[in-house]
């Protein structure tokens, strides 16, 4: 089902900071910046290695509001680990295949992800309190 993970999402206070941060630990490079509304975030891409089933990233997420998801685990848990999010061919069926075994999907239908992607949200109660999203990438060389 799954052809890798993409990324780990990773809740900041201050992206420029962490930005700083995992790039000069890991030598690792911003390939894409983006403020997604609609999940209330400003987003950093740090590319980690291409695989046969594609690229992996560390994605550096601030809150653009208090009560935003990554807001909200901010205040709760701190910065630190907050999503695992896997790389799939056909975000849709991977959703209808995972739904049907009785997991929370948290969104009705994909929404629109870092790079061009389509993504989507299991709850991480039915996940062993892992919040996990799946990946369509956008570039058909990565499927
Ligand atoms: C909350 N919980 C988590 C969690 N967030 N557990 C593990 N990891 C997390 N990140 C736990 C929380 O401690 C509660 O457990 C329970 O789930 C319900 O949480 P809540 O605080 O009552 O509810 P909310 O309102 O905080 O909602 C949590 C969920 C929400 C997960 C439903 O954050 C959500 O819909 N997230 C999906 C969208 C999202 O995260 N977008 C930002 C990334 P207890 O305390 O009751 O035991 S955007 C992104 O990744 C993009 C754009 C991309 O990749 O391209
Ligand atoms: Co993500």
């Amino acid at each position: 089902m799954f052809l890798r993970i993409d990324h780990i999402g990773i809740a900041c206070n201050d992206l420029e900071e962490k930005i700083a941060l995992f790039s000069g630990l890991f030598d690792l490079t911003v390939v894409a910046r983006e403020v997604n509304e609609e999940q209330g975030v400003k987003e950093a891409m740090l590319h980690i290695a291409d695989g046969a089933g594609g690229a992996s990233y560390i994605q550096l997420l601030e809150p653009l509001s208090a009560d935003s998801p990554v807001g909200k685990f901010l205040a709760k848990r701190g910065e630190g680990v907050h999503h695992v999010a896997f790389g799939v061919p056909d975000v849709a069926g991977a959703m209808e295949q995972i739904g049907a075994k009785g997991v929370r999907l948290l969104d009705e239908r994909p929404r629109h992800g870092s790079m061009g992607s389509s993504i989507a949200f299991l709850h991480p109660k039915d996940v062993g309190g892992m919040l996990t999203e799946l990946v369509q990438s956008a570039r058909p060389e990565q499927m």
